[in-house]
């Protein structure tokens, strides 16, 4: 079986921010995908990950928009049934600000009209309450505050 490979370089919305890193995204069809994220230069704790609607960086890590969300759900946890294809909960840093981990969804696809191609990778200042966290911002963000770095997702060779 052949299989797809994605790759996103991430960078700083912010040059107050100095954190950079890859997110590698792989999946053979019908099967969960495989996230292999390595960042670092964040602050140690658990900061958000989503995949957002756009892959349009013009105006930082802001033209990206909402989570993608192509089946109109609200904001949940990775493990939840109702979620948006694009919520990945949070990574957590080390105390030596990097995250180095993989991630297996079976949410996000490589393949389809729902593929996840051409869309961007963000990791938030702040942790994704996974819409439990009775905020405002729950049911839609996660409540995961600023947008840090940010990666649009193009095919790897
Ligand atoms: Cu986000
Ligand atoms: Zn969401």
């Amino acid at each position: 079986m052949s299989k797809r490979k994605f790759v996103a370089k991430l960078l700083q919305d912010n040059p107050n921010v100095k954190a950079e890193g890859t997110v590698i995204f792989t999946q053979e069809k019908e099967k969960p995908t495989h996230i292999e994220v390595d960042i670092k230069g964040l602050t140690p704790g658990k900061h958000g990950f989503h995949i957002h609607e756009f892959g349009d960086n013009t105006n930082g890590c802001t033209s990206a928009g909402p989570h993608f969300n192509p089946f109109h759900k609200t904001h949940g946890a990775p493990s939840d049934e109702n979620r948006h294809v694009g919520d990945l909960g949070n990574i957590t840093v080390d105390s030596n600000g990097n995250a180095k981990t993989t991630i297996i969804d079976k949410e996000i696809s490589l393949y389809g009209d729902n593929s996840i191609i051409g869309r961007t990778i963000i990791v938030h200042a702040d942790e994704d309450d996974l819409g439990k966290g009775g905020h405002d911002l729950s049911p839609t963000t996660g409540n995961a505050g600023a947008r840090l770095v940010c990666g649009v997702i193009g095919i790897a060779k």
